[in-house]
């Protein structure tokens, strides 16, 4: 199959499952169209089929806002066109299934015929795409896509309970390489991090306020009177400074550090003891995942699709949102007990197997077969 994937290239969850979907596609032979404004951050190294079209933006005095959405929509139907795609993907509704499906209306004037999946990542739904600016627009996307996908159930009911929808939402869950995300012996590291043997909390994330990493400092306050313990926050975002103050004025900030973007998160994960996600809102939670196949069990809130993922008392614990007692009750007492925490981590990873993506890469594969012949037959 001809594939064109439209994605942020950022570091964010949709453009890390957009990319690595499009690199394991592009292994199984399928050749694998990207298009985005920039190189998507994973796409990192040379496949022979799989390429990249830069979406350029030709600016005019006009525009105070430059018009993506037009300029990808007519980079689509150059690229379907040119590359003869079979079909196009796009990860995160706004703005890329609108300038798709208006790629494919161009496109069927000129006796072309392409199916667009859209792939409903989270906040798309929860947070930006139910805001009355953007509604009327998710709504009619969602609709007339030719397939809709989830990356959890809980991300498919919000979806039907934010929107009026008329189609069917197939979830298909996020997933993980595990050979890529693994247990690795990262001795010195925790040597490094941790040199009187204290224990490893680790967060990943973008540091947006629906992460709360003020929680995490908070909880952390409260574990380390009780456990020997060290902080790796990861990634950067708005919330970075006033997380930093807050640290300081709870006098932790000495056991934390603040470790910016970060490309090799495996490395970092291979010595952590618990990965701490305290979410408002969370689709899936692709951070809990990974740090799940690195045998990291996952303190978490019970936001969205994270019960999904991390299964309280198997996999870690979940707890309410804003719940920091629970949530540090539940990290000392793994931290306070070597035999549980050692199963926890073996449940994580057992946990994290079923989101193998030698699993679920055939899943995605047999939706575009359904979705391509749907599209044939109502042509016909
Ligand atoms: O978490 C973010 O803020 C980034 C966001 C994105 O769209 O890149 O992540 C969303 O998609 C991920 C991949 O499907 C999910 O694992 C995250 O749970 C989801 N984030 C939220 O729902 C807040």
């Amino acid at each position: 199959m001809k594939i064109g994937i439209v994605c942020y290239p950022t570091y964010g969850g949709s453009g890390v499952v957009a990319t690595e979907l499009g690199k394991a596609l592009g292994r199984e032979g399928h050749e694998v169209h990207f298009v985005t404004y920039q190189q998507p951050a994973r796409l990192d190294y040379f496949q022979p089929n799989v390429l990249y079209h830069e979406v350029n933006l030709a600016n005019y005095p006009l525009f105070e806002y430059p018009p993506y959405e037009t300029a990808l929509a007519s980079k689509l139907v150059d690229v379907v066109q040119h590359s003869q795609l079979d079909l196009i993907h796009v990860h995160y509704a706004i703005p890329h299934a609108s300038a798709a499906l208006m790629a494919k209306r161009i496109l069927a004037k000129r006796g072309i015929h392409i199916p667009v999946v859209t792939t409903l990542h989270g906040t798309d739904i929860t947070l930006v795409g139910n805001n009355e600016t953007y509604a009327p627009v998710v709504t009619y996307s969602i609709n007339e896509s030719d397939g809709v996908t989830a990356v959890s159930e809980s991300l498919k009911q919000d979806t039907l309970n934010f929107f009026e929808i008329e189609t069917e939402i197939r979830v298909i869950p996020n997933f993980i390489d595990l050979t890529t995300f693994k247990k690795e012996n990262k001795d010195h590291f925790r040597t490094a991090i941790a040199p009187d043997g204290e224990k490893i909390l680790i967060h990943v994330s973008n540091f947006r306020k629906v992460k709360r990493v003020q929680d995490i400092i908070k909880m952390f306050h409260i574990v380390k009177e009780k456990v020997p313990v060290k902080l790796l926050l990861i990634g950067d975002g708005p919330e970075r400074i006033p997380i930093e103050k807050m640290a300081r004025e709870l006098c932790v900030d000495c056991d934390i550090r603040f470790l910016g973007k970060q490309d090799a998160v495996g490395e970092l994960l291979a010595v952590a003891d618990l990965f701490i996600l305290p979410s408002e809102k969370e689709s899936f939670g692709l951070a809990a995942l990974e740090a799940m196949a690195c045998e990291v069990p996952v303190i978490s809130s019970d936001a969205g699709g994270i019960p999904e993922v991390n299964i309280d008392g198997v996999t870690g614990y979940t707890s309410k949102v804003e719940d920091v007692e629970s949530m540090a009750a539940n990290a000392i007492e793994l931290l306070s007990n070597e035999e549980k925490l050692k199963a926890f981590r073996a449940n994580a990873l057992k946990k994290a197997s079923e989101f193998d993506l030698r699993n679920v890469l055939p899943i995605y594969v047999n939706y575009y077969e359904e979705v391509i012949e749907r599209m044939m037959e109502s042509i016909q």
